[in-house]
């Protein structure tokens, strides 16, 4: 695939300001009549020729200026549509394309989801809808206008507000809907079906009511209630938090079944994967709910920062993703537990952000050169990005930065802008120089900081030396020192905290020391607090330290990140052979947690999880070994489960006893997640009782949390009750495919050898389609990240993901590049799984035909 990259940005040099888009929906046949009013670009000095983009289109009829164009004036292929003479003026093209959306396996452009006609357009899928200069910094006001058999497609719905609707002959009707907010071509939408749908109403703060519906499948409308009244929440948080007010009069969601990725910001017509829309206590877990919550939120959140501000290329794409995330981060914080929000978000960042960031896929949060666009909807890009646009806030502070993005929407309002644009409003809000600060988009890889102090008893001062690197990534072999923000406290060794003038460290040279004053006794130091910056940390911090701010750090970041200190401290010690050492001071940290009263249970619940494989495979860095990381993570939960039994009982009888109906808020969630991390660490050592006492919940549950929780129990052992409760899932739940979903993920998690056949037997399954993203990600995804199956040493699970991928291509390119993130990674296993991935890897990039998505992707992951 040829690489695009950024320095060769050029503005287009013609723009469209209107779109007229004729769609007649048929399932094999279906016709689209494209009008555009075109004109050349005042701002462009390119050539005037008319190049617009297409994608295994079909052109049957053009026409400029009312005239059919003689076909010596263009030129048609499936991917591109050129006039190289056109008149100077503006003028108006009309352009007539049959598509097949029956066979639209790619998921991209229009295509069918169980009979529904929808559009996925982000980012370049317009161009299989008609032909069109398909580019963000194309910006045009669409009317669209839907026909279709009325008993096959009585809902007819497209961006923006509808103006007209009616019946024609031979049982067809249509609907016209217009969308007056120019906009890009990734954002049209288009949604044709037999939906059932829930609708209420949101009055904005400027006295506006606007019409709130959300469509689904029959049979699903009840399951929408906990989606619209997140739609509802969000829409009172972005004015109350960002004063931005929705503009249209009415705002659509469709949950569809087939969705390559979570969900799609169409403006006023988001499209949904129904994951992240249906949901009841019976079939979602507290996950589930909270996810819903989330992405709702960050669909939502994008109609301003994305879609009355767009990216003026791909290459920006953090502008809107880093930001919409960092918005949607804030969201949940606000709606549930900001200290709990924070940790999952970090645990998070570190299990998808970090992993990228230090292997072959490394790339900039503002990429300068991609191959295939699609595979740029990466961790850094969202996660990372708005890891930046934290600290920018943590830098300027909360005011300055409120005035920045208030800046921001005044000035960029109904712009295709760039991270340049959008740094310079902070820049002036705050009368500060962000220009090494901005580093951090063009610089990829996760700086590495150490802080070491050392506290001086005579001179009473405390004198920090921090240092910074960061390690070489793809096209980047060496590094400049980053801008850091260190949130910074010291305790004394009881745990008090300090008075300190100091609280925010910039760190921006390749090392500096920092010198506190007035210190009177030894402090310990709780660094980086609330994860002000997204790095890897080492400090001279001794284990009597970190106890004292597992004790007592008043961040609850830092005090979580404490316990997680003490538990990795031991388990890399374990991985490395010295299986003596003691774990005294990680459960007298547990302890504590579990008597104090004071704490959040979900607070409780994320102390008492370990680290990851993954976390652990990250901090070892080097010739990892899968099993003997397994082994040592049995062990240790091996050993909470014997010696915290008492606590960990009493917390699981505490939550078990206090249950009513059952409530999604955060609140109960949180009791649900420390009663089931208990039992699951209970159950660690397939101790009978607690085992029984899984299998006990599993049959009792009446909430997918808890039956989920109990499963989860059970399913390290190969003991009948995993297997019976296995069964049962399916047997109660067959006709649900999300529920399937956990039914397929929770056996492709199991840490056993067998896993391998159960996984291929699955596929067989009728439950089982290749077809459905959603079905093959439950699996194959779930099997790519067991950490010790995936990894065997026969490579056999390597060979296994790579065929997999290479089987889905041909007819789903972006879910299979997609599972190949799994060899993100592959560089830091010891030499024979790394001999064994590389030789998978290369027969992929050996294939015939690889699609742009999968050529990209593998061949990245081996350069
Ligand atoms: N903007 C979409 C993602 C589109 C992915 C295209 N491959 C969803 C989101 O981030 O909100
Ligand atoms: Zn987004």
């Amino acid at each position: 695939p040829i690489a695009i990259r950024l320095e060769d940005y050029r503005p287009p040099d013609w723009l469209v300001d209107t779109v007229h888009l004729d769609i007649d929906l048929h399932p094999t046949e279906a016709r689209v009549i494209a009008t555009l009013k075109m004109r050349p670009n005042p701002d462009a000095d390119g050539a005037r020729a008319i190049v617009l983009d297409g994608d295994e289109l079909k052109l049957s009829r053009i026409t400029l200026d009312g005239k059919t164009l003689d076909p010596r004036a263009y030129v048609a292929t499936p991917e591109r549509l050129t006039i190289p003479r056109p008149p100077s003026g503006p003028i108006t093209l009309e352009i007539e394309t049959l598509l097949n959306p029956s066979t639209n396996t790619q998921l991209m452009g229009l295509y069918q989801s169980n009979g529904i006609y929808c559009t996925q357009c982000e980012a370049e899928g317009f161009r299989r809808i008609t032909y069109f200069p398909d580019r963000p910094d194309v910006m045009a006001v669409y009317t669209t206008r839907i026909e279709a058999d009325k008993a096959a497609a009585p809902i007819l719905l497209a961006n923006g507000n509808m103006t007209e609707s009616g019946d024609i002959d031979n049982g067809r009707h249509f609907a016209v809907w217009h969308d007056p907010f120019p906009k890009p071509s990734y954002l049209f939408a288009m949604v044709g079906g037999d939906l059932a749908f829930i609708e209420d109403t949101f009055r904005t703060m400027s006295g506006r009511d606007v019409a709130l519906k959300i469509y689904v499948e029959h049979g699903k409308a009840h399951l929408c209630d906990y989606a619209m009244d997140s739609l509802k929440r969000s829409m009172r948080w972005d004015e109350e938090v960002f004063g931005r007010e929705y503009d249209l009069d009415i705002f659509m969601i469709v949950a569809v079944a087939d969705f390559n990725m979570g969900a799609m910001e169409n403006k006023g017509l988001n499209i949904f994967n129904d994951k992240y829309v249906l949901a009841s206590p019976e079939t979602a877990t507290d996950a589930d709910y909270a996810s819903i919550e989330a992405i709702v939120a960050h669909e939502y959140f994008h109609n301003w920062t994305g879609n009355r501000i767009t990216c003026r290329d791909w290459f920006q794409l953090c502008l809107k993703e880093g930001l919409t995330v960092f918005r949607d981060q804030e969201f949940s914080a606000d709606q549930r537990s900001a200290a709990l929000e924070r940790i999952g978000d970090v645990r998070n960042l570190r299990a998808i952000q970090f992993t990228e960031d230090s292997g072959p896929l490394a790339h900039p949060v503002r990429p300068s050169m991609y191959r295939e666009i699609n595979n740029f909807y990466t961790p850094t890009i969202y996660e990372k990005g708005a890891e930046i646009i934290r600290m920018l806030r943590v830098m300027i502070g909360r005011e300055d930065f409120r005035r920045g993005m208030d800046l921001y929407f005044d000035r960029h309002d109904g712009d295709a802008a760039t991270i340049e644009q959008f740094i310079a409003c902070f820049a002036e809000a705050s009368k500060r120089d962000l220009t090494h600060f901005s580093q951090w988009y063009s610089q990829a890889g996760t700086p590495h900081v150490a802080a070491e102090g050392q506290w001086n008893a005579e001179a009473k001062t405390y004198r920090l030396d921090l240092v910074q690197n960061t390690l070489p990534t793809p096209g980047q072999p060496s590094k400049e020192p980053q801008v850091i923000p260190l949130a910074v406290a010291l305790f004394d060794e009881q745990g008090r905290a300090m008075k300190t003038d100091e609280h925010l460290i910039v760190l921006d040279r390749a090392s500096q020391s920092v010198e506190f004053r007035n210190i009177k006794s030894r402090p310990v130091l709780s660094i980086n607090r609330e994860f002000s910056a997204p790095i890897v940390l080492r400090t001279n911090a001794t284990e009597e330290d970190t106890q004292v701010l597992a004790a007592h750090d008043t961040d609850s970041f830092n005090r979580w990140q404490a316990i997680q200190t003490l538990a990795m401290k031991w388990l890399v010690a374990h991985v490395r052979g010295a299986e003596a050492n003691t774990a005294a001071p990680l459960l007298d940290a547990l302890k504590n947690v579990l008597a104090d009263r004071k704490l959040a249970p979900a607070f409780v619940a994320q102390a008492l999880a370990m680290p990851t494989e993954g976390d652990i495979a990250g901090e070892i860095a080097k010739n990892v070994d899968p099993d003997a990381i397994f082994r040592a993570r049995k062990a240790l939960r091996g050993t909470l489960s014997e010696e915290l039994r008492a606590s960990l009982q009493a917390a699981y009888d505490t939550y078990a006893a206090s249950r009513g109906p059952f409530n999604p808020d955060a609140k109960s969630a949180g009791e649900r997640a420390l009663k089931n991390a208990a039992l699951d660490l209970l159950a660690a050592n397939g101790d009978a009782k607690a085992i029984a006492l899984a299998a006990r919940q599993f049959a009792d549950a009446d909430n997918m949390t808890d039956r989920m929780a109990a499963l989860a129990a059970l399913m390290p052992h190969d003991i009948p009750e995993r297997e019976q409760a296995f069964k049962a899932l399916y047997d109660r739940f067959e006709n649900d495919p999300l529920v399937i979903d956990k039914w397929l993920t929770m056996q492709a998690m199991v840490p056993e050898a067998a896993t391998f056949d159960r996984i291929k037997a699955l596929t067989e399954h009728k439950a089982f389609s290749f077809k459905n993203p959603n079905r093959v990600r439950a699996l194959i995804g779930a099997f790519a990240g067991n950490p010790s199956q995936f990894n065997r040493p026969d490579g056999a699970g390597y060979r296994y993901l790579t065929e997999t991928a290479v089987a889905i291509d041909p007819q789903n390119p972006q879910l299979a590049a997609r599972l190949m993130g799994a060899f993100k990674t592959w560089r830091r296993l010891e030499p024979g799984r790394a001999a064994a991935a590389e030789a998978a890897l290369k027969a992929v990039a050996k294939a015939p035909n690889l699609s742009r998505d999968l050529a990209d992707i593998v061949g990245r992951a081996l350069a």
